[in-house]
């Protein structure tokens, strides 16, 4: 049988909904999901085998102005994720944030064509969260402008939260595969090792539990990660993490009145671990401070963050 695969970079500004449309599109997540902006730090790997085509999606950062050194390594990972790839899947957002003007699209936005123009990288243009469009008619006017900056394969609104469309963008995405041989085992969904898995899995509960800047400036490391058999022989996962923050104020934030706080993280994550492993885990947190840690280079390299 002869094998077909496509690499396709998901890309866009922060928050549109990438990681969202990946776990979707695989019905499993792999890369975790916030309402809060720069939730995915790496080029995470989604691998969607069909009979014998195989799609792997990179899902990237969202594309902004870097504030400090782990910005500027997340931006850098949006630019490596869309070299040798053989197709774009730029998402935009239905009802966008800003005031939209046909005239003035997002500097993230045009930047981001300009590079897929220059690389001749064949793009389909995902239009997300349709779901909260109240006017039809807008989603005219935003096809029509996006229409005019680039000569996108296909422009597919959709919505990563009920699904609608996703299959459609997928049908897209397999017009890329080209005959090689297959990269991943046909039951791989992912690149990312298991205790990389485990601590996106807390640092997710983190963007989710914290406001504000707190979850921002937080990393996750895997202290110990093993399986090991309890008295009644069945398996349990033993994971002990550490979560590094800026400040002794973010600390006492993270942990809370009473220890109450990361006692709802710590719950949160494990009820995750737990699903996606299928088995019993149980997980200990602690907390430690790094000052300005998104500034130093050798932390950023130790927190594989580079
Ligand atoms: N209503 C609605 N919300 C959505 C949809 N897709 C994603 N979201 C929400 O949008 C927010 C951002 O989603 P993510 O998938 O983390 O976005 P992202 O583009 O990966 O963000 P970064 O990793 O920060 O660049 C989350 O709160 C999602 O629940 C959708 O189709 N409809
Ligand atoms: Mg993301």
């Amino acid at each position: 049988m002869e094998t077909k695969s496509a690499f396709i970079s998901i890309i866009g500004r922060a928050n549109v909904g990438k990681s969202s449309f990946l776990n979707k599109a695989l019905g499993q997540k792999v890369s975790i999901v916030s309402n809060k902006p720069q939730t995915t730090r790496t080029k995470i790997m989604g691998v969607k085998t069909i009979g014998n085509s195989q799609l792997v999606f990179i899902d990237t950062p969202g594309f902004h102005k870097p504030k400090n050194i782990l910005g500027e390594k997340m931006i850098k990972a949006v630019s490596e994720g869309i070299t040798g790839i053989d197709a774009a899947l730029l998402i935009v957002e239905a009802v966008p944030r800003f005031k939209f003007d046909s005239n003035n699209l997002p500097q993230a936005e045009l930047e981001l064509i300009e590079t897929l123009k220059k690389q001749k990288i064949p793009t389909v243009l995902g239009i997300n969260k349709i779901d909260l469009l109240e006017n039809k008619e807008e989603l005219l006017t935003m096809i029509n402008a996006y229409a005019q900056k680039f000569d996108f394969s296909a422009i597919v609104p959709f919505s990563a939260k009920s699904g609608n469309g996703v299959d459609i963008i997928i049908n897209e995405a397999l017009k890329f595969t080209t005959p090689s041989a297959h990269f991943f085992a046909a039951d791989d969904i992912t690149d990312q090792p298991d205790s990389v898995m485990v601590a996106e899995l807390i640092r997710e509960k983190l963007l989710r539990t914290l406001s504000s800047e707190v979850p921002h400036g937080i990393a996750v490391t895997i202290d110990r990660f093993f399986e090991r058999d309890n008295k009644q022989n069945e398996p349990i996962l033993e994971v002990e993490a550490t979560i590094f923050c800026e400040k002794d104020s973010h600390k006492g934030i993270i942990i809370g009145k009473n220890g109450v706080m990361l006692k709802n993280i710590g719950t949160k994550a494990r009820i995750d671990i737990e699903k996606f492993f299928g088995i019993k885990t149980n997980l200990k947190l602690w907390v430690k401070v790094k000052e300005d840690w998104r500034n130093r280079q050798s932390i950023i390299h130790t927190l594989g963050l580079d």
